[in-house]
């Protein structure tokens, strides 16, 4: 019966990641174990946040982050409990976070294969009212493991081996793409394991839905005006899109994925490079966008072909479904 069938064969993650890693058996096992590392540190931070008011973790910690900005404890102890975690794999050498300023290049004896980029917890201006916030992650191969150097994450998204997210909200969910399309996972509390249970994600070609910070309107560029103006008043008789914007990355991208549409952090004349960070933000969501039909761009080029020359560097920001980004993507050219 297949709905029994449902309850009781469970593909986990793990079981998943294996069956996708059959193409590759001589990294099976490390893309596994690294990958159950991240998995934990996953499982521990959602269990931190759904905490965190009884806790009271929540509040400054006394520290500022490389960006200058008050950090709460909860992005210290997410922090630390990543990098501990992916140290420990043993499958680590190099780890980029949003939350240290220097790469952290892994002691010889525990090294391995993998450079790991991510943002441990993204959206924490969001933490304190109880929205949805997030973890992303990249990962890249070191091209030699005697000869590790800065340059082996400084390369272009296209390169990422895999990228995903993990959402923080009503219930915890985790997004992979491991370059064969992009899979969800949901947390199963009784069982402590993550759940196949959106296999496949592909967005609509076309959305409904716009998702940009209106606020930052009187500084914007051209073409993301107009794209702007066009989503509220289209001139092609059809209905004017939604605004949908949390200011969390993780969950405004979760939904685009599933809903479609377009998520916008476009540059402006405070900020001409945007606000997201190419390494940690743009690229994981930009693989994950394309993996699942959608598009994402700079504005100027396909973001995965950008080649970041500092770990912490911003880039402006379209991702979404094939048609929106191909729609802003004829008003850049139009500039030109
Ligand atoms: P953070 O890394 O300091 O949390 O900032 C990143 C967040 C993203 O999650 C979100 O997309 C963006 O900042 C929202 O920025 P804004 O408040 O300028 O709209
Ligand atoms: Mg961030």
């Amino acid at each position: 019966h297949a709905a029994d069938a449902h309850r009781t064969d469970l593909m986990t993650i793990t079981r998943h990641v294996l069956n996708e890693q059959t193409k590759h058996p001589e990294s099976r096992g490390d893309f596994t174990i690294l990958l159950s590392h991240i998995v934990l540190g996953c499982k521990f931070v959602c269990t931190s946040v759904n905490k965190a008011g009884l806790a009271k973790l929540l509040g400054l910690a006394g520290e500022k982050n490389v960006q200058g900005e008050d950090q709460k404890k909860l992005d210290v102890l997410s922090n630390e409990v990543f990098v501990k975690a992916l140290i420990s794999s043993g499958q680590t050498c190099i780890l980029v976070s949003e939350e240290d300023e220097e790469a952290i290049f892994v002691d010889p004896a525990l090294r391995g294969k993998y450079c790991v980029v991510f943002d441990p917890l993204d959206g924490s201006s969001n933490i304190d009212c109880g929205v949805s916030i997030g973890t992303i992650f990249g990962i890249y191969m070191v091209k030699d493991k005697n000869e590790v150097t800065i340059n082996d994450v400084l390369q272009s998204g296209k390169n990422m081996l895999a990228a995903g997210y993990c959402m923080y909200g009503s219930s915890c969910t985790l997004v992979l793409s491991t370059g064969s399309g992009v899979n969800g996972f949901t947390l199963d509390p009784s069982l402590g394991e993550f759940i196949l249970t959106h296999p496949n994600i592909k967005i609509p070609k076309k959305g409904k839905i716009y998702s940009v910070n209106e606020g930052n309107a009187k500084n914007w560029d051209g073409p993301t005006a107009k794209f702007v103006e066009k989503c509220k008043f289209p001139e092609d008789g059809c209905s004017p899109k939604s605004l949908r914007y949390i200011g969390s990355m993780v969950a405004d991208i979760h939904r685009t994925l599933l809903y479609g549409g377009i998520f916008l952090y476009p540059a402006d004349k405070k900020s001409p490079d945007g606000k997201l960070r190419v390494l940690y933000e743009v690229f994981p969501m930009s693989f994950l966008m394309e993996q699942a039909g959608g598009q994402a761009f700079t504005g100027k080029q396909r973001a995965l072909d950008l080649v970041p020359t500092n770990i912490h560097q911003r880039s402006p920001i379209f991702l979404g479904s094939y048609d929106d980004v191909e729609e802003l993507k004829a008003l850049y050219a139009a500039e030109e």
